[in-house]
Parts: C-alpha cells; sequence; structure tokens
C-alpha cells in the first residue's frame, strides 16, 4: 500500500528544533507535517538541556507556549566557576543586563507537544527509511515507511531538524558538504536527583581530577555531572561512587552543603564540537543539531537550535507572505555566522574548565591564569556572560 501526503513544509525530526518550526509556521498560517523515527513518549523521555537563553524564552513566548516556563522555570543572574576551591561568580545581570532561565528541554519539548497535538498538528511517529529526494529540482520529496506503508511527501520545502544522527545532513552531496569537528578526549557522567540543589545557581568546577558541573531543573531536583574517560560505563559508577567524587571536585565547603540521594537517571555524554556547511542545499533546510554540536559546557545545544529556527520560521514566513526570498537565500550564511560563535565559546569554556590528558604543565597553567585573569577582569568576565546569556540572533 502507498499514500500521498501533501504540505508546504516536510520537517523531519520532532525534537525541539522541528516542534517548534512546526508551531511557528502554523502562527504564520503555513501548513506542515513532522516526521520522526520515535515516538512521542520517547521523545519527551529523553534528559537533556536545561539552561535557556533569554532570545529562546522570548521565541517560545512568540510561539505562545511560555505559559508552564514562566510558571515554573527559575530566572538564574549569574552562575560561579570554581578552580581547585577558588570561586568566581559571573554576574549576569550586572554585566548584560540579562539573566538565564532554568527549565529542562524535557519540559520545553512537552510544551511544544501539548500545543501542536491541540492544533491538530499531522506527526508521522516511528517511521522508517526517510529520504529526502528531489531537493534541487522545484518538486521536492520526503519518502518513508509508515505502519507498512510506503508514504511520499510533496513539499515545497524540506527542514532537516533531525539530530547529529539523522538522514538530513547525509542527504547533502559529498562534493558540497564540508564538515569540520573536534571529538574531546573525555565525557560527562550526569545524574538525575529528587534533592535540593546544593547552590542556588550553577556551579561549573575545574578540579585536578576532572570537570564538575552542579546544575538543578527545579528546587527540588538536581543535575549533577562529571568528567569521566570516554571509554568509561555507567555501571561503574554506584551512586555511592558519584557522590564521593562530586564531594571531591566542588570542594569542602560546597561539599558540606551536598544533599546527596538516589539518582533517577545516570548516562555518559561524548562532547564534540561539530559544523555542516552549508545549511541549506536546494529545498533542504538544516537547523539544529542536524546541522552543528556544541559541547555542553556552555549550555548552548538546544539555544543555538532555537535561534536557527528563529530565522527559518522568519525566512520562509516571507517566502510565503510575499514571495520574498531574500531570507531562505540568506538563511545559511546568517545562521553560521552565529553558530561559528556559538562554536567558539563552547570550545573556550571546555577549553578552560576541563583536564585534558594531553594537556603540560604549562597548559594546566594556562588554564589557571583564564580563571585568576577572569576573576579580576570585568571587561573578561563581561565576555563571558554576554556569550552565556546569548548572543544576538544577527
Ligand atoms: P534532537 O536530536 O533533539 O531531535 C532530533 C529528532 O529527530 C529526534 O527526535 C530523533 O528521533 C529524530 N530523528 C533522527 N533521525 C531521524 C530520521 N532518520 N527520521 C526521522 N526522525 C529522525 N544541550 C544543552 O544546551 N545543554 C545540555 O546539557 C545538553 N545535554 C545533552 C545531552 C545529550 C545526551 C545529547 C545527545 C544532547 C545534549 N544537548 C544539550 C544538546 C541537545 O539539547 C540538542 O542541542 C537539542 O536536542 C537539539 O535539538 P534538535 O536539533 O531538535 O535535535
Ligand atoms: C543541565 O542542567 O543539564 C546543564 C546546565 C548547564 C550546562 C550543561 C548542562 O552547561
Amino acid at each position: 500500500m502507498s499514500e500521498t501526503v501533501k504540505t508546504q513544509v516536510c520537517i523531519i525530526g520532532s525534537g525541539p528544533a522541528g516542534l517548534l518550526l512546526s508551531q511557528l509556521l502554523a502562527m504564520a498560517g503555513i501548513d506542515s507535517v513532522v516526521l520522526d523515527r520515535r515516538d512521542r513518549a520517547y521523545i519527551e523521555g529523553r534528559i537533556r538541556a536545561g539552561v535557556l537563553e533569554q532570545g529562546t524564552v522570548q521565541a517560545l513566548e512568540e510561539a505562545g507556549v511560555a505559559d508552564r516556563l514562566h510558571r515554573e522555570g527559575l530566572p538564574h543572574d549569574g552562575f560561579d566557576l570554581a578552580f581547585d576551591g577558588d570561586r568566581h561568580r559571573i554576574d549576569l545581570k550586572a554585566l548584560t543586563g540579562k539573566s538565564v532561565t532554568v527549565y529542562g528541554q524535557t519540559e520545553v519539548t512537552k510544551d511544544l507537544f501539548d500545543r501542536r497535538f491541540a492544533d491538530g498538528q499531522r506527526f508521522f511517529f516511528n517511521v522508517e527509511d526517510v529520504t529526502p529526494a528531489d531537493l534541487t529540482t522545484d518538486a521536492p520529496r520526503v519518502h518513508f515507511r509508515h505502519e507498512d506503508r510506503a508514504v511520499t511527501v510533496e513539499c515545497d520545502y524540506v527542514a532537516g531538524c533531525d539530530g547529529f544522527h539523522g538522514v538530513s545532513r547525509k542527504a547533502i552531496p559529498e562534493t558540497v558538504l564540508r564538515t569540520f569537528e573536534r571529538v574531546y578526549p573525555f565525557g560527562w557522567l550526569g545524574i538525575m536527583v529528587d534533592r535540593p540543589p546544593v547552590s542556588h545557581e550553577l556551579i561549573y568546577a575545574n578540579h585536578a581530577r576532572g570537570f564538575a558541573l552542579a546544575s538543578m531543573r527545579s528546587k527540588t531536583r538536581s543535575r549533577y555531572y562529571i568528567q569521566c574517560e570516554l571509554d568509561d560505563h555507567v555501571d561503574n559508577w554506584s551512586d555511592d561512587r558519584f557522590w564521593e567524587e562530586l564531594a571531591v571536585r566542588l570542594g569542602p565547603e560546597t561539599a558540606a552543603k551536598l544533599e546527596t540521594g538516589p539518582s533517577f537517571e545516570k548516562s555518559i555524554a561524548p562532547l564534540r564540537s561539530f559544523v555542516a556547511e552549508p545549511m541549506r542545499h536546494g529545498a533542504l533546510f538544516l537547523a539544529g543539531d542536524a546541522a552543528h554540536i556544541v559541547p555542553p559546557t556552555g549550555a548552548k545545544g538546544l539555544n543555538l537550535a532555537v535561534a536557527d529556527i528563529r530565522l527559518l520560521a522568519r525566512a520562509l514566513t516571507a517566502h510565503y507572505r510575499g514571495r520574498d526570498d531574500r531570507l531562505l537565500d540568506g538563511y545559511s550564511a546568517a545562521a553560521l555566522r552565529r553558530v561559528w560563535k556559538v562554536e567558539r565559546f563552547s570550545w573556550q569554556l571546555s577549553t578552560l574548565m576541563h583536564q585534558f590528558p594531553e594537556n603540560s604543565p604549562f597548559e594546566t597553567r594556562m588554564q589557571r591564569a583564564e580563571f585568576d585573569y577572569l576573576s579580576g577582569s570585568e571587561a573578561a568576565s563581561r565576555s563571558i556572560a554576554e556569550n552565556y546569556v546569548g548572543l544576538p540572533l544577527e
């Protein structure tokens, strides 16, 4: 059996990028279908980002999905950098006039799904063999299998929002696509626990034994990370061992306030910096992790995906409203200008805050000197702050 579906924009991927795009397009009267190889429950169950830039909050407000975010999100006016027990607070509010909001990606995804389902969005979940086709013609298609049927989407444009392991980026010919990558020689072991956070703000710590991050999802739910070996495994880390290591890396003063308890999620994520250029090929537009990956140190992955979608939604709206294709034609260059600046910040903060096995005593001294410079320079702290709260969209 086969089926043909017609729409204006076919969105591959129902993560935050794909969901937000479908919402912003619907608000502009533009029809879309959204495909995902997983289902809603699986996608909502993924634990990922935790910090929203002001621009991301604004985008969710414009999308009409920020009510719960404003009720439950935690505004944060600063965060701490810690080096072997010394602490320096980056005062976001004083340095930039802005703050960030702690509100999990899981919740953003739930809020977007609720709205899209309420508005009757056409979804195809658990799809297989998704294949974008005829992208450089005036009749692009997306073929896939769904419940044993062969389905073809006839559309004007295809939005590749299918993450790092998706198929969209691979639909760009190797002769056209250029990729840039740095894989870090360590991972992040993260846990989630229903205990109050050790501090009211985030603490990023560089300790001789490795990086640690004290984060949160609410006043009663904490998220902690420690740097681990790339080939490490969660089975090697009992809760007790994790708490002991975290306490050492956060330092005795902070450790004394640590409320430990049983973790209900424990996972290891690899760290990489990655960019694919261009972010457009014919009728295909890449957005979010499909086009770029940042190490989570700067809390940028989700926020960068949202920034891409704001640019892409605006460009598609200009096309359908006034047949004005200047923003569509400029999308890739505009998005990449911001992507590379965010890649730089995420790489810089990762380089500062982690123990690199290949570092000589000189590089280790350079890390400490950078921290000491930051601690004594308002200009240097402001640079960190303006990147952390989010660079302008353009
Ligand atoms: P996503 O990966 O979220 O969504 C892509 C969607 O496409 C998925 O639902 C997938 O099922 C679907 N898909 C894939 N292939 C497909 C195919 N062939 N056909 C159809 N659908 C397909 N960012 C932060 O800012 N802070 C963090 O702490 C942080 N932690 C992270 C931890 C982990 C383990 C990972 C993997 C990422 C983390 N990130 C973090 C980054 C993360 O939040 C991403 O930036 C964010 O999910 C990007 O959203 P999307 O671009 O929508 O991609
Ligand atoms: C998180 O809470 O998951 C988090 C916060 C800040 C980061 C990375 C992850 O930089």
